[in-house]
């Protein structure tokens, strides 16, 4: 895979995510430089260091720091700042805290870099990607959150190890909230060419069993923060295939969250829906085909959203 030229890439947040998503973008060169920028100054130091001393076997530029001038220059940033969720605490005060932290923080980081493309990846994701383009103004496409890019990767992940296949072979995605009212488009989904319950290269799949896998999917952060105390590492993955695809100009159909306005009649809520990621940014495919089951999880899934949303105030 060869390097963006003349690309940067600022990672805000040099936590677990954010580290890991600066990593997984050195190493699959989809950026020619790499900075790094949290307030915790001894951390983001020692995380731009760790990775510069990794250079010699990769082909990008790193560096970062406390100071926002590491900003500058950014043609794509990507927001991993804030609190995670604590043991007690519910999703909507994490919202209300990391909704606190972007308002201080992207016009600060937009006057650094006027024409960056900002991806948000903090939870509640998309809560706050309504907020961000609330804060910002910025146009929908030029400031959405990662979504369900990484609980799609799950889900492919799920089904090519069941059927068989390779990953790549998968085609299937989750929509709506990056959380508990996220949903697989079954209707749509398959293995190469062959409809999920028609696939007879193995056992065929039945739909309790595609039930579980969905709930598997849901539930797959759950499992991981148990055992370890957050997930890193897919997540850094999803989100530098998401910087790649903004700064190699793909038009790659990845499902990221986008605030919408009037697709199957949702406006002023975000949610993920497969969507065209180039240099302009992201913007949702209007004809993505749902049966009318579907259609009514996302409905649902974008109540819960804006219920959310409302309840900051914002
Ligand atoms: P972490 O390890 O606590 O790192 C957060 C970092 O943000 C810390 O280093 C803080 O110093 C830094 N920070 C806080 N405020 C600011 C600020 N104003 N400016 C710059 N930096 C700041 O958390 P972790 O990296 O594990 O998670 C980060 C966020 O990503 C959380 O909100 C998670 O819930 C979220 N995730 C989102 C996922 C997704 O799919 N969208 C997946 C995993 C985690």
């Amino acid at each position: 895979m060869g390097v963006v030229e003349n690309s940067k890439l600022c990672v805000v947040g040099a936590g677990s995510v954010g580290s890991s998503l600066a990593y997984a973008a050195l190493i699959r060169g989809s950026a020619s430089e790499v900075s790094l920028y949290d307030v915790a100054a001894p951390k983001v130091e020692a995380e731009v260091l760790d990775l510069a001393h990794g250079t010699q076997f990769t082909n990008a530029r790193v560096g970062g720091g406390a100071d926002l001038a590491v900003v500058e220059g950014s043609h794509v940033i990507v927001v991993t700042a804030g609190a995670k969720q604590q043991p007690g605490q519910t999703r909507l005060e994490l919202a209300g805290t990391n909704a606190g932290i972007l308002e201080d923080l992207l016009p600060k980081l937009l006057e650094r870099a006027p024409n960056a493309i900002i991806v948000l990846v903090t939870n509640p994701v998309d809560v706050l990607t309504v907020v961000a383009q609330r804060i910002t103004g910025l146009p929908a496409n030029r400031i959405f959150g990662s979504g369900t890019v990484l609980d799609t990767s799950r889900l492919r992940w799920l089904l090519a190890r069941r059927a068989g296949v390779t990953t790549s072979s998968v085609h299937a995605d989750i929509v709506g909230e990056h959380g508990d009212t996220e949903f697989p488009l079954w209707s749509n989904a398959r293995i190469g060419p062959v409809p999920i319950l028609e696939w007879r290269g193995s056992e065929p799949f039945t739909r309790p069993e595609l039930d579980e896998i969905a709930y598997d999917v849901r539930n797959a952060a759950y499992q991981v923060i148990r055992g370890k105390g957050a997930t890193n590492y897919a997540i850094g993955l999803s989100g530098a295939r998401i910087v790649e695809a903004l700064l190699g100009d793909e038009h790659a159909v990845l499902p990221v969250s986008t605030v919408l306005s009037g697709i199957r009649g949702l406006e002023g809520v975000a949610l993920s829906l497969p969507s065209v990621v180039s240099g302009d940014g992201a913007h949702p495919v209007a004809e993505t085909p749902m049966s009318a089951d579907e259609e009514g999880l996302l409905a649902a899934s974008a109540d819960a959203i804006r219920a959310s949303v409302a309840t900051l105030g914002m």
